[in-house]
């Protein structure tokens, strides 16, 4: 029998889709070096695995996460943050992960857990998703990317608001700022989340690759920038054998059959 701790992550596979479930039961998913070095292998795995096109990231019903594990860090002092690397160890595999990651959003995602999610490429909400970053209340603050993220995903005037005053906003809410990706029904979270997930892992994975990296120098830098990154990035397109195939494809009127998948 295993205890919570023993397996603070889990993983699967369904058809093409990795799945990492967060699993801390007790403690709402709440992010400790544990979770967090789990989350970070799993993720690594799935990149490198030829037979997994896209990730998918969830918790339990009733949480995603509920944020940083406080109880491992109400103790910490600046130079045990430091020598653990708190963020960069793990924060920034998240970053390095070069297939499309998708949130299934059920419950809490809180402080770290809303950063979670805004990490990630797409976001599932279902309609008990719950989203805030409520550090401010412990005095501390969204540290996992919370402050640089909000703002870009939903405006400074609602990220101040979330950040300042610890709002929490609820499935339409988030849907309606710009948070989330699409609401679902709570029964049909996963499912829906896995028809989305086959469905683009079901492209050619250069090309995932290439627009998830475009879409992040619009998230990241600046316009001019941006437009030269994306104008490499389309040109690479044509030293591909999956984009030709795939506008053969159809001018045949047929389906592609992509090689690089
Ligand atoms: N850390 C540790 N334990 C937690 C956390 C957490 N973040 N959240 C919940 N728990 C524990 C509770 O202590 C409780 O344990 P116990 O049963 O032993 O008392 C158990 O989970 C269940 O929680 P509740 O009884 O509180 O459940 P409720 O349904 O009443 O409330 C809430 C759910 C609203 C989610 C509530 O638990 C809550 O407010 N949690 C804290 C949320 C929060 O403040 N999150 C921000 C944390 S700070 C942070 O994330 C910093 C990010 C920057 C660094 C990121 C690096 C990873």
């Amino acid at each position: 029998m295993h205890s919570d701790n023993d397996t603070p992550v889990q993983t699967r596979v369904q058809g093409r889709v990795g799945w990492i479930t967060l699993h801390r039961p007790r403690q709402l998913n709440a992010l400790n070096d544990a979770v967090m070095d789990a989350l970070g292998a799993a993720l690594k795995a799935f990149d490198a695995d030829d037979a997994i096109g896209a990730i998918a990231i969830t918790g339990s019903a009733k949480a995603f996460a509920a944020g940083a594990d406080i109880d491992a860090m109400a103790d910490w002092s600046y130079m045990d943050v430091v020598q653990r690397d708190f963020i960069t160890r793990n924060w920034e595999t998240i970053r390095q992960v070069r297939k499309p990651v998708l949130a299934a959003v059920a419950g809490y995602a809180m402080g770290g857990g809303c950063e979670l999610a805004l990490a990630c490429d797409i976001v599932v909400a279902a309609e008990s998703a719950r989203f805030a970053l409520p550090e401010i209340k412990l005095a501390m603050l969204p540290g996992a990317g919370g402050t640089q993220r909000l703002p870009r995903a939903i405006g400074k005037a609602k990220a101040m608001d979330m950040c300042l005053s610890a709002r929490m906003l609820d499935a339409q809410e988030a849907d309606r700022y710009g948070l989330v990706s699409r609401v679902v029904p709570d029964a049909e979270l996963l499912e829906r989340t896995q028809a989305l997930a086959a469905q683009i892992a079901d492209y050619s994975l250069p090309a995932l690759m290439a627009v998830k990296a475009s879409v992040n120098r619009a998230w990241e830098g600046s316009l001019t920038e941006g437009i030269a990154f994306e104008r490499q990035a389309l040109y690479a397109r044509f030293a591909s054998v999956d984009a030709h195939e795939g506008m053969h494809a159809f001018l045949e009127k047929r389906p592609p059959g992509f090689t690089h998948r």
